[in-house]
């Protein structure tokens, strides 16, 4: 059974190219107030085999989008700039409100609403872009449900 695994999982890696996306899941926005100019996004990122770095974001719904690092002390929240985030196959890159790495929508062109989808490209070191649609969700309403 073991044998039959790891064959399994030589046979998964040798199919990949060098060159392929990061796997992205679970990827939401937060709806924003009414003439808010910024916004959140999250997301997971994954790789098969080997490491990759996510060096940006881009959607048509703001005018810029950066990748922040947010720091939590006893006193507050504290959001930094950051140029990458590595993912690799071992420690995915988790994005989640409530501290650590996001992705910051800034001048917003639209609030985002609930239930609407964000389209949104991220672009990696030396690997091809990949586009997807965000869905704009509440969190407080996504906990309740997964509960
Ligand atoms: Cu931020």
């Amino acid at each position: 059974m073991l044998a039959l695994l790891s064959l399994a999982t030589i046979h998964a890696s040798a199919q990949e190219p060098p060159t392929a996306t990061p796997h992205v899941e679970q990827a939401f926005a937060l709806p924003t107030p009414p003439g808010a100019t910024t916004g959140a996004a999250y997301l997971t990122l994954s790789i098969a085999k080997g490491d990759a770095m996510l060096t940006g974001a881009s959607t048509p719904m703001a005018a810029t989008v950066e990748l922040h690092s947010m720091q939590v002390t006893q006193e507050r929240m504290q959001m930094h700039r950051i140029e990458q985030l590595a993912i690799s196959s071992d420690a995915p890159l988790t994005m989640a409100p409530g501290g650590g790495p996001h992705l910051m929508l800034i001048g917003l062109t639209q609030p985002l609403i609930a239930g609407d989808r964000l389209p949104l490209t991220l672009h990696f070191l030396a690997r091809p872009d990949t586009s997807l649609e965000v869905s704009i969700k509440d969190y407080a309403e996504m906990m309740s449900l997964s509960e």
